[in-house]
């Protein structure tokens, strides 16, 4: 065999181990029935395999815990700002930077500053937090995804791209004045993980410089973008992923970040810009809802953790072994006649809820059921990624209908074995054979804002 066809294997080996919980039936029935059906509402204590998100949930290293013991805890102007600062400007290659203390901190701030009343803001597909912040601020999003993206059995490679004929026809449309900038994801959280190709970006960049409407990236997960550039699209399997998230952002005008996912650490994430103006602004606002512009909310140790996370993040054998391991899962599923969203994404599986239960109509909350089932039977979590995120249409109050019914199986950083996924692969193919026996749910607590976060449900 080719030195280049071997398997992957995790450049890094353990030195601290965590015990985990053993959970039965019994423990998990009744663990459900107190979270009211909704994974988001169990206690960690009462999971076995945690499989709810990538977002805060990594594993760092030991280079980025010796990191932490050099946290400089000034009030202002602490060194590991500027190291962070530093780093962001050499590998994501953007001028200025504002840090925050999630992800959507950088929207809140990103949305105040750009929108005015009665803006658009297209994306490709939504993220919730990132629209909710969108549509506070006065926007309505439009979601100029491809086609492919809404469709699970698809398999072209870059189902993240922006449908340049949709964007042009909003254009002409609404009139440029109207769009502040478009959000760029990549890769799609809600399509199921999926890629920008670099052409794409680059064609979005001509276009929108004609218009001079700005591209501001959601750059949670770019690093796992890059990878997927350099496995799938011609010309770039020679560049490393490191050159790769370089020339992706070069094509945009800016970021905002959620530290918690591609960065390898547990808390953190920033805004960068490259206009001066906004920049000022946004240095100024940050100081109303996060903190002082060199710490943004997090401590300095949380900065030091994410500069070393970053340099770690886009390591070849790093997202080899990550994406390696997603589609490891993957993959069982595929050969066990799963319905799962082809192709297999960077950070998770998504099962197809709709093909599980054709039964349930989508009122009946599928992908809740199918999450729900999955943690009872193996104290697996997972997480809705249907009907109950898409929410609430602001304007007419009625639910969303996305196309897509999806339960998301989400990976953690450097944290499970290969045979924590065995063990999720034979608790999926269980729950899918019993498919024919789902009842579906129904919901009996509903907030107001990003539902799915603490709704409850019945069984039905
Ligand atoms: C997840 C997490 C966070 C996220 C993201 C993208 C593409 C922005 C953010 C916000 C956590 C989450 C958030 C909302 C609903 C469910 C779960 N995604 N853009 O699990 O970043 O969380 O740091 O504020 O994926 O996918 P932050």
């Amino acid at each position: 065999m080719g030195r280049d066809k071997r398997s992957w294997a995790e450049p890094w080996k353990v030195k601290v181990v965590e015990p985990i919980k053993m959970t039965t039936l019994a423990e998990h029935r009744r663990a459900l029935t107190e979270a009211g059906y909704n994974t988001f509402l169990l206690r960690s204590e009462d999971v076995y395999i945690d499989l709810l998100t990538d977002s805060g949930t990594n594993a760092m290293s030991d280079w980025q815990w010796a990191g932490m013991m050099m946290g400089d805890e000034a009030y202002a102007g602490s060194r590991n700002f500027y190291n962070l600062e530093n780093t962001i400007r050499e590998y994501y290659g953007f001028r200025h930077i504002v840090p925050t203390h999630q992800g959507r901190g950088a929207e809140h701030l990103l949305s105040q500053i750009m929108i005015k009343p009665g803006d658009v803001v297209p994306g490709n597909m939504y993220f919730t937090t990132t629209r909710l912040h969108q549509e506070l601020a006065g926007a309505t999003f439009v979601d100029v995804i491809v086609d492919e993206a809404h469709n699970p059995c698809d398999e072209s490679p870059f189902k993240g791209n922006v449908d340049l004929g949709k964007m042009e026809d909003l254009i002409v449309k609404v009139g440029a004045k109207k769009i502040p900038y478009v959000c760029l994801a990549a890769t799609v959280n809600m399509a199921g993980g999926q890629p920008v190709s670099m052409a794409n970006a680059k064609a979005l960049r001509e276009l929108t410089a004609k218009h001079g409407i700005k591209i501001m990236m959601d750059a949670t997960r770019a690093v796992e973008n890059a990878y997927f550039i350099q496995q799938r699209e011609p010309g770039y399997a020679d560049k490393t992923v490191r050159e790769i998230l370089k020339e992706f952002c070069s094509y945009t005008d800016g970021c905002t970040m959620s530290g918690k996912k591609d960065p390898l650490v547990n808390i953190g994430g920033w805004l960068a810009i490259n206009d001066e103006t906004i920049f000022e602004e946004a240095r100024n606002l940050v100081v109303v809802y996060e903190g002082l512009h060199t710490y943004g909310g997090m401590a300095g140790r949380d900065m030091e953790a994410m500069a070393r996370g970053i340099v770690e993040s886009v390591q070849d054998d790093h997202m080899r072994a990550r994406v390696g391991q997603v589609e490891y899962l993957g993959n069982m599923l595929i050969e066990a006649d799963v319905p799962i969203v082809r192709p297999i994404g960077g950070h998770a599986v998504y099962l197809d809820a709709r093909a599980f239960y054709p039964q349930l109509t989508q009122d009946q909350f599928p992908a809740q059921t199918l999450a729900a089932l999955l943690y009872e039977d193996a104290g697996v979590r997972a997480m809705e990624r249907g009907i109950v995120s898409a929410g609430r249409d602001p304007k007419t109050g009625k639910h969303h209908y996305p196309k897509l019914e999806l339960v998301r199986l989400t990976i953690p950083r450097r944290v499970y074995t290969q045979a924590h996924m065995d063990v999720t692969a034979e608790s999926v193919i269980e729950v899918y054979e019993n498919r024919k026996k789902a009842t579906g749910l129904k919901m009996i607590y509903e907030p107001k804002y990003l539902r799915f976060f603490q709704a409850r449900f019945e069984v039905i």
